[in-house]
């Protein structure tokens, strides 16, 4: 019985972990889930985009979820960059990414961190806040690609 109820906690704490550590199957598993990670965070800052650029007009409450979702999307894409995914799949990832992981994992705090401002911003409803954001978020986003992402 006790030897049950410890396989019993130890599966329900792998379960619980599962999202935060996200372990993958093989290499390609982890390059398909950061590339969808952030095809998807892509989709939803390009709605904000269009607002804080107006090419459509201003929707607070749109502009809101969708910045909700580039924040929720910003946490997972570093869990796919683990050791050993550096090829496979259709990968554009420089090898900088493994041997300067300081400063990758920099830059993907730094997008954590403004992805949460956009968000915040967002949720206030004043377009200028919104465009300062944007404008913050997207540097961070080329900052990165011109660092570690091939052409
Ligand atoms: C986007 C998108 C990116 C970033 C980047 C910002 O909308 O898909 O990859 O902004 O272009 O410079």
């Amino acid at each position: 019985m006790k030897a049950f109820i410890y396989i019993a906690a130890a599966a329900t704490l792998v379960t619980l972990a599962a999202p935060a550590s996200a372990q993958f199957a093989k290499p390609e598993d982890a390059i398909k889930y950061r590339q969808s990670a952030l095809f998807v965070m892509s989709q939803h800052f390009g709605r904000v985009g269009a607002m804080a650029n107006g090419r459509v007009p201003f929707d607070a409450k749109v502009a809101a979820d969708n910045a909700e979702v580039v924040a929720a999307m910003a946490k997972l894409p570093w869990a796919g960059f683990g050791p050993g995914t550096e090829k496979g799949g259709n990968t554009k990832a420089k090898p900088e990414i493994w041997t300067e992981q300081a400063k990758f994992k920099g830059g993907n705090d730094k997008l954590v961190a403004e992805t949460a401002k956009l968000a915040a911003a967002a949720k206030t409803g004043n377009l200028d806040d919104l465009k300062t954001a944007f404008a913050a978020t997207a540097d961070t986003c080329k900052a990165c690609h011109d660092a570690f992402r091939n052409k």
